[in-house]
């Protein structure tokens, strides 16, 4: 097999004194933390789509990096993208990879073609799987790209568009089954609408429903075991998309019962353009018993759009950790970096360099999630702040042993009552006291 980054090393963990740019400095992969080595607490994922696929075009410009791999050939060069993929992920110590079906083989002319196409390809994939022991993390279909679903795939208005949509969600599924894949991702990034004025929003949104339920019912039967994802976005592509937040999206799967077989995949940009925080996308689906998955990457606070970026705030970082620690850690999800270079970045070590600041960042958020745990003060002021319903009235309340004729006594024998301080800049301040030590 080619080496296709031969000026690469494989990257190993140089420890924070370090000043190689190739190497890790604060992921430590075999390192236990919590009883568990990092590795195992962070299951890193590179995304096939942004990695393998994305050459930096933007609206105004083409490509920057160049990913054909010395193939004008599309299949040909999907070849080799497999055994490049393989490379990088372990010059990386990735064990795990998220793709769409799209991403590992070039569409043809007609359904038939293409998935004869899949077939081929992930036969290779299955090679290098067995060769490097590393799996898919979860699989997906594009529904998206295609202008057939210019209207949406199974929110469309055309019956036959939802056909297709279905069919690729079988294929795709199949393929995850192939391949091992842990989980199956839903993103509808064309499930929602431009204007209300074309729009049967009820059958719509009933129709994304049927697709879910036809795709669970189909891959039980095929044998896949794995949670299926939603992920959540307010918008881009479309002007409002259905599955705006992780709050939406779980009333979604409640009002259609599939909520035994659906997680939320949650991703920190998503989060962003839909007004919220990373850390609470995360707590939402952690509290209402959703958590799953994460796709890795950071927006630009100045910009309005997805700009997928590689992940390197650490306190963001330290704040998701702390949830997945809070969630008991993932089972079948992971960290998957649904990140891209910057355009001007244009070269394969560019890639190499985010993954490592990516990891790193990650890795940081780990060690400060785990020292935030072990200090203990964010956990035991929360605790102090709710004990009121512990005993006495708060806990009358609690037990349903209230109602609004016994409350306006106890208030109209109070009188009034004293409020406690939220606390939150000494909060803060905790916060970077654990993190940097003072
Ligand atoms: C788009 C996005 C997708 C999903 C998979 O914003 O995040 O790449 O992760 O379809
Ligand atoms: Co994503």
């Amino acid at each position: 097999m080619p080496e296709f980054y031969a000026a690469i090393p494989a990257v190993a963990y140089e420890g924070p004194g370090g000043k190689s740019p190739l190497a890790f400095h604060f992921y430590n992969p075999d390192e236990q933390i919590l009883g568990k080595p990092m590795k195992a607490h962070l299951r890193f994922a590179m995304s096939y789509w942004h990695t393998m696929c994305a050459e930096g075009a933007d609206m105004f410009g083409v490509g920057t990096l160049e990913k054909s791999y010395g193939h004008a050939d599309p299949m040909a060069s999907a070849y080799a993208k497999a055994e490049a993929a393989f490379e990088f992920m372990q010059k990386l110590g990735l064990e795990f990879y998220c793709f769409h079906d799209r991403d590992i083989a070039p569409e043809a002319d007609n359904l038939r073609e293409t998935n004869a196409r899949l077939d081929k390809i992930s036969d290779k994939l299955l090679e290098l799987q067995k060769s490097t022991g590393i799996t898919p993390l979860w699989g997906t279909a594009n529904l998206f790209s295609n202008p057939r679903y210019q209207n949406g795939a199974a929110s469309s208005c055309s019956p036959e568009v939802f056909a297709f949509a279905a069919a690729q969600v079988k294929k795709a599924l199949e393929l995850t089954v192939k391949l091992g894949g842990q989980g199956f991702v839903f993103w509808g990034g064309r499930e929602g609408y431009e204007t209300l004025l074309n729009t049967n929003y009820a059958l719509e949104q009933d129709n994304i429903a049927r697709l879910f339920t036809m795709a669970r019912d189909y891959a039980r039967s095929i044998g896949f075991q794995g949670p299926f994802y939603i992920e959540p976005k307010p918008k881009e592509p479309m002007k409002h998309q259905y599955d705006y937040d992780a709050a939406t999206a779980i009333g979604f799967l409640r009002k259609y019962n599939l909520q035994d077989d659906f997680r939320m995949n949650i991703e920190a940009n998503h989060a962003t353009l839909a007004g919220h925080t990373f850390q609470h996308e995360l707590r939402v689906a952690r509290e209402e018993g959703f958590f799953g998955s994460i796709d890795a990457n950071i927006g630009d606070p100045l910009l309005g759009w997805d700009t997928d970026q590689f992940p390197t705030n650490v306190y963001d970082a330290a704040l998701a950790m702390l949830e997945v620690l809070n969630a008991g850690g993932f089972t079948a999800g992971g960290l998957n970096f649904d990140a891209k270079t910057r355009r001007a970045s244009n070269t394969f070590e560019d890639l190499f360099r985010a993954y490592i600041a990516g990891m790193d960042a990650f890795a940081l958020g780990l060690r400060m999630a785990a020292k935030l745990r072990a200090d203990g003060r964010l956990d035991e002021f929360v605790k102090a702040r709710y004990a009121g319903y512990e005993t006495g009235l708060g806990l009358d309340i609690v037990r349903g042993k209230m109602n609004l004729p016994a409350l306006e006594a106890v208030a109209l024998e109070k009188g009034d009552v004293t409020t406690t301080s939220g606390r939150q800049e000494y909060l803060e301040h905790v916060m970077n006291c654990v993190m940097f030590g003072c």
